[in-house]
């Protein structure tokens, strides 16, 4: 704090401190919006959570995008489920043993209430809805007011009745608790038992993972704080108290028989009644115990207190600047954060799949989303919960065989690209992420990705290595008869299993001893010049030329080229018939174009500038790519390509691009997401972006562009050193958003990145912003490390113009830069 002040004007300073002191105790929870996202696809779970907490409470709805649970697309809902997941693609996830409530049943006949989730569903009305950290409130259209609040396990649901029933009768509450899902995939052995006296509920059922193979099971334990009347069980419309005991068999003719419990209370108290759900993939038992543990005297304000401490402890090491900034960036910003820390779902102590001292993670959904920006953000702000994420990936791989790529409900999910968890584990490793990891074992692990092919690749390591091992490409219409797997994305699976061998020798290197896979796995790294095809028309738009030439394109096992249309699969393909997917028929590229994927060579940006024609020609195309729609900023892949304006030299157009997307593209309405918020990559790009340091994920290194507020602060958990970046000049409405010249701990800083000692070891950068790019970051020797050269860039003792403008905004004298900073780095990476 103290030595900012001398790098701003004394009036400056003076405004600063006052706007500083008032602002610097804001609750970062205030700032926190569950529901951004909550409408428009963002499918994210917007109700009440721990972070990585198992069991999350929500209301589901029968809305066509209910994939988290509950969205405000005005829906009807059909119950108060205690699983979910946020922000996926596939189909709903969990949702299991929904609880719905009743105020009475016509009649004063159990059989009068309406037991089938497609009857009993209603609006809910929509000014009542109330999210916040630990915390999610509604009200029915039938009166009833439901909240929620959640421990580890336990969900535990305040319902509020009116007086009286819809009859006029005195309220003589229902709860029912319905063995289904939102997917309605129940298989086998639905049961349920009710325990007359007590009114516990307990039970099971085996269901579907959404976007994957095999099933699960979970199990759960339903305790009620009300005068119980009396209970028993239901099966599709009918009820009876005399009945304590359900089992039900899989569904028929793809509907799941309605059934499930009920409990009778006798009036509503005025604190209302309470449920608790405690939730278990090992027993009832434990579901049980989970909930008495966690949540042993039905305390609603206890609980959600404790919720809302552990996000205050997990959000808080971050802090801003507040002055100035409209209050929408902030709530963008700290809603970002919080979904990061959503998904994965920390499972430790109940996955039946294998014994283990070590944590499990699970619905990591999925890391090829994941590793790009969500697993680095959660590195700098939670490196606890990303150590035990790594080790619970390790440990699958240890008793499953492979590393995850995709992973929810226990179960295997679908490979989308590349072995991305190689990302993941070379991005931690760079980073200094030790605590109890076997690193060795993760070696291992990512080796295995590399060498050996499973028989069924479609959720876990590789296809086609045969091909790439002696071809150096994946072909299109391989031959592989050593595994299985959807023989599509030969283009795009190139490019990542080219990055994924670049992240073994980031670790390789890092442990020492490997020389020789190092050289091996560096030499498979540029397989994807392997598809480069320097003739390749980039294809028309709307019948004009997009004028670029020089575009990776499929090849068969002979060495031939195929074709894919550059713009198949773009945001601006607008054939009905293109298939984009993991379907059969799905062409050469994963959810995207080859225009982007063109792109993507995270590790090579030296070598793929001169392919595509000099740093010039690179900005042209990527200016055309973004300009022009090509590229879809509701989908990963997009998200580098904002920032690699960098590597040509230019890193104010990072920031100007940045400023394109947000918030123009993620605002803080409910429908403010562009896309699926995939667990909380979504928010992680927002965060980082505004942040102002973004990651080239698998690397240690952060593009600096300046954050959108004049300060922001990141404690480090590991070592408690406060790490702070400010902006000099800072504007609130982004006129100012070129760096001129920067310090790190004081002294002059040229290069346009920054490595992850920024975070651990506490520094701080200092940026002096004006309204015109400027020679900062520009040179050869300030750009981030590349494999290949950089070649054909005019630095800017070679461009006067540059120089000029450099001189005007640079408070040092530009020529003095070279020999104190980046140069020696540069020499020692070439080296
Ligand atoms: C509630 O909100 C939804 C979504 O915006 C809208 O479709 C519906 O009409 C609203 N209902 C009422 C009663 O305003
Ligand atoms: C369902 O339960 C029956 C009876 O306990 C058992 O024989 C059967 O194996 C179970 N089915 C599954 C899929 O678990
Ligand atoms: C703040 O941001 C919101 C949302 O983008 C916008 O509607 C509002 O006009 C902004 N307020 C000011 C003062 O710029
Ligand atoms: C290579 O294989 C492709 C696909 O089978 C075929 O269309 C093409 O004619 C072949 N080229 C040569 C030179 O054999
Ligand atoms: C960081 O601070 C916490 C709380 O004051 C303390 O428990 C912990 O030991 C500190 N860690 C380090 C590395 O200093
Ligand atoms: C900068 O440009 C000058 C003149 O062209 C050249 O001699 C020098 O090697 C360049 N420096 C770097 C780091 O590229
Ligand atoms: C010098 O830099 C400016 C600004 O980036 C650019 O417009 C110009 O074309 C460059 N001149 C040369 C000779 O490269
Ligand atoms: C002086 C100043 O910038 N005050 C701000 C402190 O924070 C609140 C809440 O964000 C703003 O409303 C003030 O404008």
């Amino acid at each position: 704090m103290v030595l900012y002040y001398q790098f701003v004007s004394f009036a400056l300073a003076i405004f600063s401190t006052t706007s500083l002191a008032q602002n610097s105790s804001y609750d970062v929870l205030d700032y926190v919006d569950q529901l951004i996202g909550s409408a428009n696809g963002g499918n994210v779970f917007p109700g009440a959570t721990i972070p990585y907490g198992m069991a999350k409470a929500c209301p589901d709805v029968d809305s066509g995008s209910n994939q988290g649970g509950f969205t405000t697309e005005g829906g009807k809902v059909f119950g108060f489920s205690s699983m979910h997941d946020s922000g996926t693609g596939g189909s709903p996830s969990l949702g299991n043993f929904a609880l719905f409530p009743y105020a009475g049943c016509p009649g004063d006949d159990i059989n009068g209430c309406v037991y089938p989730k497609d009857f009993r569903k209603i609006p809910y009305v929509n000014t009542s809805v109330k999210a916040s950290p630990g915390y999610f409130g509604i009200q029915l259209a039938s009166g009833v007011q439901a909240e929620m609040t959640t421990s580890q396990h336990t969900s535990l649901f305040r319902f509020k009745f009116p007086p009286t029933d819809a009859s006029g009768r005195a309220s003589s509450p229902l709860i029912l608790l319905d063995l289904t899902d939102l997917s309605n995939s129940r298989q086998d052995n639905g049961t349920v038992k009710v325990d007359a006296k007590s009114g516990r509920m307990t039970g099971s059922a085996r269901f579907l993972p959404s976007f994957g193979i095999g099933s699960y099971t979970l199990y759960f334990c339903a305790d009620f704080k009300g005068l119980v009347r009396d209970n028993g069980v239901f099966v599709n419309t009918r009820a009876s108290a005399d009945v304590k005991e359900l089992t039900l068999a899989r569904s028929i003719n793809g509907y799941p028989l309605p059934g499930g419990s009920f409990v009778r209370f006798t009036s509503p108290t005025s604190n209302g009644i309470l449920a608790r759900v405690g939730v278990s993939f090992i027993s009832s038992q434990q579901a049980c115990s989970n909930a008495e543990s966690e949540i042993p005297t039905f305390d609603f304000e206890a609980t959600h207190t404790a919720a809302r401490n552990l996000w205050e402890t997990k959000i808080s090491p971050i802090k801003v600047s507040t002055t100035g900034v409209n209050s929408s960036m902030l709530k963008n910003f700290y809603s970002g954060i919080y979904r990061t820390m959503v998904n994965p779902q920390d499972y430790t102590g109940e996955n039946p799949l294998w014994k283990s001292s070590e944590p499990y993670y699970d619905s990591f959904y999925c890391i090829w989303d994941l590793f790009r920006s969500q697993m680095p953000f959660l590195t700098i702000l939670d490196p606890v919960a990303i150590t035990r994420q790594i080790r619970s990936l390790i440990d699958t791989y240890r008793h499953l065989g492979w590393l995850p790529d995709c992973r929810m409900s226990l179960c295997q999910g679908y490979t989308q690209g590349g072995s991305n968890a190689d990302n993941v584990l070379a991005d931690a490793y760079l980073k200094g992420i030790s605590d109890g990891i076997d690193w060795e074992e993760g070696y291992q692990a990512v080796v295995k990705d590399a060498e050996v092919e499973p028989y069924f690749w479609s959720v876990q390591g590789r296809g086609g290595l045969d091909s790439w091992k002696s071809l150096g490409y994946i072909p299109k219409e391989d031959f592989d008869y050593k595994g299985t797997g959807t023989m599509t994305r030969s283009l795009s699976r190139t490019l990542e299993y080219s990055y994924n061998d670049f992240a073994i020798t980031q670790i390789a290197t890092g442990l020492g001893g490997k020389d020789a896979d190092v050289e091996k796995y560096i030499s498979r790294s540029s397989n994807w010049q392997n598809l480069f095809k320097p003739d390749q028309s980039g294809g028309s738009i709307k019948g004009v030329d997009t004028g670029f030439r020089g575009f990776l394109q499929p090849k068969y096992l002979n060495k031939t080229f195929g074709y894919q249309n550059p713009l198949a699969c773009s945001n601006v393909d607008t054939d009905p018939n293109s298939i984009c997917s993991l379907q059969r028929t799905a062409g050469e590229t994963f959810e995207s174009s080859i225009w982007e994927y063109s792109f993507f060579v995270p590790h090579d940006q030296g070598r793929l500038i001169t392919k595509l024609g000099g740093p010039d020609a690179f900005i042209k195309r990527l200016d055309y790519m973004h300009d022009n729609q090509i590229t879809y900023i509701g989908n990963e892949p997009a998200f580098l390509t904002v920032f690699q304006y960098h590597y040509a030299g230019r890193p104010g157009l990072s920031a100007k691009r940045s400023h394109y997307y947000i918030p123009a593209y993620f605002g803080i309405t409910h429908d403010g997401l562009p896309g699926n918020d995939d667990s909380g990559t979504m928010g992680a790009f927002v965060a980082f972006s505004m942040l102002g340091l973004f990651p080239n994920p698998g690397q240690n290194v952060y593009f600096i562009i300046p954050p959108y507020f004049e300060s922001v602060s990141i404690t480090s958990p590991l070592t408690n050193k406060t790490a702070t970046i400010k902006n000099v000049n800072f504007d609130a409405t982004y006129k100012n958003i070129y760096i001129q010249s920067a310090t790190l701990n004081g002294e002059v800083y040229t290069k346009n990145w920054i490595d992850h000692s920024f975070f651990t070891e506490g520094k701080e950068l200092i940026l002096t912003l004006g309204p015109a790019e400027s020679a900062w970051g520009t040179r050869v020797v300030d750009l981030p490390p590349s494999l290949g050269k950089y070649e054909g860039f005019t630095n800017f003792t070679g461009n006067s113009t540059v120089e000029k403008r450099a001189q005007v905004f640079a408070s040092v004298p530009l020529d003095k830069l070279t020999e104190k900073t980046g140069a020696k780095y540069w020499a020692a990476e070439e080296g």
